[in-house]
């Protein structure tokens, strides 16, 4: 279809410009001499970034709100998985799935699940009829209770391709009432960018036709709720649409928002997990547009839906262990860039999903959760500059601040060993790692599997106090005092 045609374009241009393949990369890494010469200088005065409190999110399908005992108080195995991942996380809810949804007060109504915790994943972008889903008070009440036993807050998408004025005001009004301050802000519409190539819109149609549409919505919501407050556009890809979407902005709109698949389409056999590993520039510079866009608006931007592989994610690619590195790796990118959060899609068994299962079945998290676990430990801190950030190609070295740390993402197959200029008092260490890079399982993290990693990893303690060593196939953060 056209969507994955445009994609498709876009990735093959980024296929040009790959690096040397993983094989390559772990000949490096047996080069441990040569590592073990390499000291790491952190220029402790000089930050970055702030890494926000509040960066890290889930995304999915506003139709999982169809099935209302999903997001519940009820439902302690996710509400732990995600208290786990975040004190401060974002739900947000939108996808394709969002243009077809429907808003109903009718009491009877109240979709009952035929499986405990009933859960959608997300869309795969097949040509398939889609069936609306009914949201009714009954999944936003306990949408509530969700979001107050996990401590997160919530975007939430409203329907603009099928959406009525007077259902918009409505859903929203309750929706409001009922989430109180935990609700961050209403998106309506997804992806505006692919409404033509998906079916959605006639031809020809642009951002000001788009920009009209979400003008009636958002003036149906203001009218109801004078406080309200948005973000959008919600992107796909096109980032001219957001440039406009700013200089048009009413007030209100607190945030920017697009989305990014690091790959796609799954069935391309050149989506690989070394094509996710290797350094993407052409991203590179989209993410310095959207930097400067967000400064000259200064309407922060966030990355509301975000995976590595659309349609769903790629086995082999999107949940093996790899893909723990590329979170990592792509989180701080943003976060250098001043991005204000970043949301990963998924839902029930879909390929990419931080978290599977439901529907009767228990929640495990994916080896996906462990890079976003790991990445947990360094909310609210600051990203320091380094004299070298790449060791070789197969070892990225950070520093932060407040606590004062380091984080060596090791993906060869030997141990990397790093000098500090100065003997510290103590080490400790925090490892996330897994057999290799395509472990689906067998993740570790802080000594426990990933999947039993209940309580708080534990670190620990290194007995040279001048070197960093960092596991085969890890992420090691290192605690420096
Ligand atoms: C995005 C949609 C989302 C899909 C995702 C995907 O917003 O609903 O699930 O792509 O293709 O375009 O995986």
């Amino acid at each position: 279809m056209p969507l994955i045609t445009r994609r498709q374009f876009s990735s093959q241009l980024a296929a040009f410009s790959l690096l040397p393949t993983l094989a390559t990369h772990a000949a490096a890494v047996n080069d441990t001499a040569s590592k073990s010469k390499f000291t790491v200088q952190p220029d402790w005065q000089n930050v970055l970034a702030k890494i926000p409190e509040d960066l890290l999110g889930l995304s999915y399908e506003s139709a999982q709100l169809g099935a209302p005992y999903f997001f519940c108080k009820e439902n302690t195995e996710l509400i732990q998985l995600f208290r786990q991942l975040s004190p401060h996380g974002v739900l947000r809810l939108g996808g394709n799935l969002s243009e077809y949804t429907r808003w109903s007060n009718d009491p009877s109504v109240i979709g009952a699940p035929s499986l405990l915790h009933q859960a959608v994943g997300a869309d795969t972008n097949s040509k398939r009829k889609i069936s609306p889903s009914t949201i009714t008070p009954l999944a936003i009440r306990n949408l509530k209770a969700f979001l107050d036993a996990t401590g997160w807050r919530c975007l939430y998408g409203l329907n603009l391709v099928n959406g009525t004025p007077e259902r918009t005001a409505t859903e929203a009004s309750f929706v409001s009432a009922t989430l109180g301050d935990r609700l961050i802000a209403f998106q309506i519409g997804n992806e505006p960018d692919h409404y033509v190539m998906n079916g959605l819109r006639p031809e020809g149609y642009g951002f000001q036709d788009y920009f009209r549409e979400w003008s009636v919505l958002h003036r149906v919501v203001l009218t109801a709720l004078p406080k309200a407050r948005f973000a959008g556009p919600d992107i796909a890809e096109d980032l001219d649409w957001v440039e406009a979407f700013a200089s048009q902005a009413p007030e209100g709109v607190e945030l920017l928002t697009g989305h990014h698949y690091a790959e796609g389409p799954p069935t391309d056999p050149s989506m690989t997990l070394r094509r996710l590993l290797t350094p993407d520039h052409e991203f590179a510079s989209r993410v310095q547009r959207i930097k400067r866009i967000a400064e000259q608006s200064r309407i922060p931007y966030c990355m509301a839906e975000t995976n590595s592989c659309y349609s769903g994610g790629k086995a082999g690619v999107s949940d093996v262990f790899g893909s723990a590195f590329w979170s990592l790796e792509y989180l701080l990118e943003l976060a250098q860039s001043g991005e204000r959060g970043v949301y990963f899609h998924g839902g029930a068994t879909s390929i990419y999903t931080p978290i599977a299962g439901g529907s009767g079945k228990s929640f495990e998290p994916r080896p996906l959760y462990g890079g976003l676990l790991l990445f947990k430990e360094l909310l609210g801190s600051e990203i320091v500059s380094l004299q070298t950030q790449t060791i070789d190609s197969n070892t990225t070295v950070y520093a932060f601040r407040n606590p004062n740390r380091i984080l060596v993402i090791n993906k060869g197959n030997e141990p990397a060993t790093l000098e500090l200029e100065h003997a510290m008092r103590s080490i400790e260490r925090l490892t996330l790692n897994a057999p290799s890079l395509h472990s689906t399982g067998e993740v570790s993290i802080g000594m426990q599997p990933l999947n039993e990693a209940r309580r708080a990893p534990e670190w620990e303690a290194q007995e040279r106090t001048h070197q960093l060593i960092a596991q085969p196939t890890s992420a090691s953060l290192f605690r420096l005092s």
